[in-house]
């Protein structure tokens, strides 16, 4: 394992300025997500849909990296590049989703454990070889009644860590994405308490396997009020609730925290993490973002499969990229989106 490369790379999707772009939904996943706003998912209209994306000019100056799902790392452009080296040209480093996938918790249908660990070293390289650097797994915990267990926190923790030294192994930066859902009634105080059990679960188990944790990069969740909780918490509240709870939970080697989505809207997700970063300026790591939805719900409506729209979809998603990118630095502002809107 060449640490030095793996911190260098780690440190380089969190540059000052730039984000990632999660583009890595699985069939099950896109497919909701196209069906959402009409359009049929084939290959060649998932294939059509990241060209969009990938080709927006300027991405690089606010993206610098892209997780892509397996068949999008095998596919090319219209031009026949392949769509891997499309990011490539633009500065953008390319990542892969190497999980498998959610199934339900053994004897626990409420809960979900996170498969693909059996074959994960043997897959690695050719996604080295053909230019992959970062990977991606994803844990979800659910609050609920008497959920989550122990046991399903703990799998899903034990998962991540021999996840990442996989990675690491293989000479690949992992990003460890432990979910907490945003989904259900509770309360951003449980919410806290249960991304903060998670959290520490996973580092421990990160560190029994000897992971290098500034090779790693950390995508949680923020801490927030469920979707359907009564009270809502507000922006700062959520921007001081999460940086508090990361505080208690995520040691200092490791070099950046890169947000999901997870739900919120794309102007909560940036507003949250504006927040974070006007509030707190001597952090141990970068506060970044790795959003999938909100940064892709514009875009993928205004494009809807049809090639005509392709220009203005870009348009809107270069915009929405540049927002977070201002989300970094806490020099986000309202005046930013209305500029959009004006032109
Ligand atoms: C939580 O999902 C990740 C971030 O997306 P949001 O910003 O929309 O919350 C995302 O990277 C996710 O892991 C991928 O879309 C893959 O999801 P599936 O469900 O296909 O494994």
């Amino acid at each position: 394992m060449n640490t030095e490369v793996l911190q260098r790379t780690a440190r380089e999707l969190v540059t000052a300025g730039r984000g990632i772009l999660a583009a890595d939904e699985s069939h099950g996943t896109i497919g909701k997500r196209f069906k959402a706003v009409g359009i049929e998912s084939t290959e060649e209209s998932r294939r059509a849909y990241r060209e969009m994306l990938f080709t927006t000019e300027g991405i690089g100056e606010y993206l610098s990296g892209v997780i892509l799902f397996d068949e999008t790392i095998r596919q090319s452009a219209s031009d026949g590049t392949l769509l891997l080296k499309v990011l490539e040209n633009q500065g953008v480093i390319p990542g892969i989703k190497v999980d498998k996938s959610t199934v339900s918790m053994p004897l626990r249908p409420n809960e979900k454990y996170t498969q693909g660990l059996d074959g994960l070293g043997d897959r690695l390289p050719e996604y080295r070889e053909m230019g992959a650097r970062f990977t991606k797994w994803r844990a979800v915990i659910t609050i609920g009644e008497g959920i989550p267990s122990q046991a399903c926190v703990e799998a899903n923790a034990r998962a991540l860590a021999l996840y990442a030294a996989f990675c690491q192994d293989a000479g690949l930066v992992p990003i460890v994405e432990p979910e907490v859902l945003i989904d259900g009634d509770h309360t951003i105080d449980q919410c806290d308490r249960v991304t903060e059990w998670m959290l520490r679960t996973t580092f421990t188990a990160l560190r029994e396997h000897d992971v290098d944790l500034a090779g790693i990069l950390l995508k949680p969740n923020m801490v927030i009020s469920g979707k359907e909780a009564s009270e809502q918490a507000g922006v700062e509240e959520v921007a001081r609730y999460t940086v508090e709870c990361l505080l208690r939970s995520v040691p200092a080697a490791v070099p950046g925290i890169v947000f999901l989505s997870g739900g919120q809207t794309d102007l909560q997700a940036t507003q949250h993490l504006n927040a974070m970063n006007s509030m707190y300026d001597d952090l141990p790591w970068e506060l970044s973002f790795s959003y999938a939805r909100a940064l892709q719900q514009k875009p993928m409506e205004v494009w809807g499969g049809d090639a005509q729209n392709v220009e203005e979809a870009q348009r809107i998603f270069l915009h929405r990229a540049k927002m977070n990118s201002a989300a970094r630095s806490g020099s986000y502002n309202q005046e930013m989106e209305d500029e959009e809107k004006a032109a």
